[in-house]
């Protein structure tokens, strides 16, 4: 009896090894399915949104700089944009293709020519500019703000070069340009930055995609 007993038990937890690579054996098998069914029905995930979006200002205030710092790209041997340039910035939930107009003299009195298809506005302005420079870019964003073609539209304004000990706080500039009256029942951002604190222009981008994923505007809510 003693010795049935251990044979028994012997066979026992043979039968309790066999029962349990079974069971292991169909966790596995149970894994491998999900695992392939996440893989083959799931599919993968659903295109970001792209927008297009005109990109303008003064020469000089950053426009190419802070978009090429968006894209990653080196921040070295940035030139005066002649003509324009497109660039597609990713973000988590949107693809923005950007269009920067150079904001030289003898290339702002073009810029119209090229706001066509736009769904968005990036104005970029020096916060440390000269007084001469400062009423030059309000007026260039008043014509902005009034164009057929824009008037509608997004506007995102970032006050750049914040680390300057000469930037005007965005208070001072959302008064000189007189953005409240101007911009009143318009879907617009006014934030201050630099490109130093790239994390902060992104929260700025972040506000541009939400306007921009806004499909029912009420223009009585700004
Ligand atoms: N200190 C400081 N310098 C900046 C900032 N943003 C841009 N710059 C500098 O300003 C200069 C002009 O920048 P760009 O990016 O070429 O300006 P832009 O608006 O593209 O000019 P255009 O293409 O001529 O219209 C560069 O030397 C940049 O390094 C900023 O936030 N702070
Ligand atoms: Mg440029």
């Amino acid at each position: 009896e003693t010795a049935a007993v251990p044979g028994y038990r012997c066979q026992s937890s043979h039968l309790a090894l066999k029962w349990q690579s079974c069971c292991q054996l169909k966790v596995y098998d149970c894994c491998l399915d999900n695992c392939f069914r996440a893989l083959c029905c799931k599919g993968p995930p659903p295109p970001r949104p792209e927008y297009d979006l005109v990109c303008i200002g003064l020469s000089g205030s950053g426009k190419t700089s802070l978009l090429s710092q968006l894209c990653s790209e080196s921040p070295e041997n940035i030139v005066s944009t002649t003509g324009f340039s497109i660039k597609a910035v990713p973000f988590q939930n949107a693809i923005l293709n950007v269009k920067e107009l150079g904001g030289a003299d003898n290339i702002r009195k073009y810029w119209s020519r090229y706001y066509q298809g736009s769904q968005g506005v990036i104005f970029v302005l020096d916060s440390a500019s000269s007084e001469d420079d400062l009423e030059t870019a309000r007026n260039e964003l008043h014509s902005a703000l009034q164009h057929p073609q824009l008037c509608t539209l997004p506007f995102l304004i970032l006050a750049n070069h914040q680390d300057k000990p000469a930037a005007r706080s965005v208070q001072e500039i959302k008064k000189y340009f007189e953005l409240e009256p101007l911009a009143r029942g318009k879907r617009w951002i006014l934030k201050p930055c630099s490109l130093d604190d790239m994390e902060a222009v992104k929260d700025s981008f972040s506000l541009l995609i939400n306007l921009l994923e806004e499909r029912d505007f009420e223009p009585s809510r700004m």
